[in-house]
C-alpha cells in the first residue's frame, strides 16, 4: 500500500497543527490507518500532536535567533535556508516513516516556508520520491466580504501554483461562521461567481476584480473546496473524501 503525504498549509493561525492533531487522530480512530505526524516548523513552541519526525531536533527558531543575532522574522527565514541545505537528510527521515498517512504540518508563517524555495523544492522532492496532496487552510474568521473570499481563493491560487500539487482548500472555523450568506458563498462556485458579476455590473468592483473572478471560476472549478472545524471535527469526512479524489488523480489510494 502506498502512502499518502499530507501537507497543511495556510496563514499562521489558519488551524495547520489542530487539523493535523484532530484529523490524524480521526484518521486513525475512524478508518483504522496508520499516522505518522510531522513537525516542519522551526519555530513551535508546543504542537497537539506527538511528532514522529520534528526539524526542532535539527533547527530551531530559538536557537538560531540566539546563535545569529537575529528577530524572529529573520531567524525564520534563516531557519528555512539551513532546512534547505538539509533537504536530502530530511526527506530520507520523512522516507523512513511507513504508515498510511504522514501528516506534515508546516511553519505558522506561510510565506516564510511557500515563497521561498525549501516549501516548494522539499514538496517537489516528496512527489518524485512517493506523493503529496497540499491542504490550504483558511480562516473563516477572517473572510467576512466577497473582497475577502477572493484575497483567500487568490492566496489558495499561490500556494498551488508554486507547489504544482493537487490542493484541497478547506474553510476552517466553521463552528464560529455566523454570515449566512457567506457561508453560502463559500459552499457555491456558481454563485460565488454571481454576486462577482453583480458587484461588476453595478460597478462596485474594478476592472481588476473582473479580470479576476475569470481566473476565480477557473480556480473554483478545480480547486476542492471543504468546510470543516479542526478544533471539533466537523466535516472529517468530506474532507478525507475530497483528499481521496484529489489523490486519485496523483496516484493510487487503496
Ligand atoms: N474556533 C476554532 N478555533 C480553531 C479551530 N482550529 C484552530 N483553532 C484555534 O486557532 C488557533 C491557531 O491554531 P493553530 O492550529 O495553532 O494554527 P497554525 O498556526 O495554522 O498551526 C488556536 O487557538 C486554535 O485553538 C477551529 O476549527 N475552530
Ligand atoms: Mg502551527
Amino acid at each position: 500500500m502506498v502512502i499518502t503525504n499530507l501537507v497543511f498549509l495556510g496563514p499562521a493561525g489558519s488551524g495547520k497543527s489542530t487539523l493535523t492533531a484532530n484529523f490524524g487522530a480521526w484518521l486513525n480512530e475512524y478508518m483504522g490507518f496508520r499516522v505518522r505526524y510531522v513537525n516542519l516548523d522551526p519555530g513551535a513552541d508546543y504542537t497537539p500532536y506527538k511528532p514522529d519526525y520534528d526539524i526542532r531536533e535539527l533547527i530551531t527558531v530559538e536557537d538560531v535567533m540566539r546563535e545569529e543575532k537575529l528577530g524572529p522574522n529573520g531567524a525564520i527565514l534563516r531557519c528555512m535556508d539551513l532546512m534547505l541545505g538539509s533537504i536530502d537528510k530530511i526527506l530520507r527521515d520523512l522516507l523512513n516513516l511507513k504508515g498510511d498517512f504522514r501528516l506534515i504540518d508546516t511553519p505558522g508563517q506561510m510565506e516564510a516556508f511557500v515563497l521561498r524555495r525549501t516549501g516548494p523544492e522539499l514538496v517537489n522532492r516528496l512527489t518524485r520520491a512517493e506523493n503529496a496532496i497540499a491542504v490550504f487552510l483558511l480562516d473563516l474568521e477572517l473572510v467576512s466580504s466577497l473582497e475577502d473570499l477572493i484575497t483567500a481563493e487568490l492566496l489558495g491560487l499561490i500556494v498551488q501554483l508554486k507547489l504544482m500539487v493537487p490542493m484541497v482548500m478547506v474553510l476552517n472555523k466553521s463552528d464560529i461562521l455566523e454570515d449566512q450568506e457567506m457561508s453560502e458563498l463559500l459552499s457555491d462556485p456558481s454563485y460565488l461567481r454571481e454576486e462577482l458579476e453583480k458587484g461588476i455590473a453595478k460597478g462596485l468592483l474594478s476592472d481588476v476584480v473582473s479580470s479576476l473572478s475569470e481566473l476565480l471560476t477557473y480556480f473554483s472549478q478545480s480547486a476542492r473546496t471543504v468546510k470543516i472545524s479542526a478544533k471539533n471535527r466537523l466535516g472529517f469526512e468530506a474532507l478525507y473524501d475530497l483528499i481521496h479524489e484529489a489523490f486519485c488523480v496523483c496516484g493510487d489510494l487503496t
